[in-house]
């Protein structure tokens, strides 16, 4: 399975359009693009050509569900894939030269601090735990209600009380809220269908750094399948993986010859050791990752 991951990335190098993206950093890009990966017995799509960092990519998919936004409780974890953001702007804005660190030291100390630089805007924990509702305030004026749509609760009762439906949605691109957020969703729509007491996972991406985001989101993907099948009394199916605009950075060049050079080995396999009380309530320490033999991590450039 993981061999059509490392087929994508040689496709995109050696086949993609090459453009100036928005990041000024520029990358090879191709336009559509689908992975498939059977989860069943425990597998996950976790590269064994690099070291993922499958703690971290989950700690982040747990922050997503407590619906907050800001990175304190990421930094304050030792995960820092959401403090380039933050950091950059309040560099722009300030003009402190501030090491990424020392801000993230700082944001974990300072709560005011982390208020006033650390917080991403209405991203997608936001989005899919709390969508504003709006609701008459008389004279033709419109409220935000106190409580927002949950969309994962309702997708865990939908999947429930109607696993044929066809509209088990968590979106978060909210068009209204764009504007205000730190970066619009990449991963943007998960869609869940269940088949003959299957639960697969469809995780539609607009844009895809495939080097540095791809392994991750791909984790979370799964692990979004794997927390609601268990929630739902489900055995895991399928994740179907698609792309829009699918790229490698420009200055990921070393990482991806390194990768490409490699060969996977092994199957890697998720265990979940209990059985929370509601989708909500996983801890990192109910998560174990078995047979996992990785060959080196290699560290590439985030663009920004
Ligand atoms: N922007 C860009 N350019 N790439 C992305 O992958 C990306 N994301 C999120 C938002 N914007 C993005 C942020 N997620 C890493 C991993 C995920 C990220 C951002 C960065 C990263 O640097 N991973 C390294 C180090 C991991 C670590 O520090 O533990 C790695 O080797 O995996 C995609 O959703």
């Amino acid at each position: 399975p993981e061999q059509q991951y490392l087929d994508l990335m040689r496709r995109i190098w050696t086949h993609g359009d090459e453009r100036v993206d928005r990041t000024g950093v520029g990358t090879r890009s191709v336009f559509g693009a689908q992975l498939r990966f059977d989860l069943a017995d425990g597998a996950m799509p976790l590269l064994t050509t690099k070291r993922v960092y499958w703690k971290t990519a989950t700690r982040e998919f747990l922050w997503f569900l407590t619906g907050r936004t800001n990175i304190r409780e990421l930094c304050a974890q030792g995960v820092e894939i959401w403090t380039d953001w933050p950091l950059d702007r309040y560099r722009r804005e300030t003009g402190d030269p501030i090491s990424r660190a020392d801000f993230s030291a700082r944001i974990v100390a300072d709560g005011d601090f982390a208020e006033a630089w650390g917080d991403l805007g209405p991203v997608y924990g936001k989005q899919w735990t709390d969508w504003p509702v709006y609701e008459p305030a008389g004279d033709g004026l419109f409220a935000r209600a106190a409580q927002g749509v949950n969309q994962v609760a309702e997708v865990v009762e939908s999947l429930r009380k109607n696993p044929g439906s066809r509209r088990h949605i968590v979106e978060g691109w909210n068009v209204a809220e764009l504007g205000q957020m730190a970066l619009p969703p990449c991963h943007k729509t998960y869609q869940f269908h269940v088949a003959d007491g299957k639960l697969s996972g469809l995780l539609y991406q607009r844009s895809c750094d495939v080097a540095l985001g791809l392994p991750f989101n791909l984790w979370g993907g799964a692990l979004f399948i794997r927390m609601l099948a268990q929630q739902c009394d489900l055995e895991p199916g399928e994740l179907v993986w698609m792309g829009g605009d699918t790229h490698l950075y420009l200055n990921h060049a070393d990482l991806v010859e390194a990768q490409l050079a490699r060969t996977p080995e092994g199957s890697p396999k998720l265990a979940i050791l209990s059985r929370p009380e509601s989708i909500f309530d996983y801890r990192i320490e109910d998560f174990e990752v078995r047979d996992y033999a990785p060959q080196p991590a290699i560290s590439a450039p985030v663009a920004v």
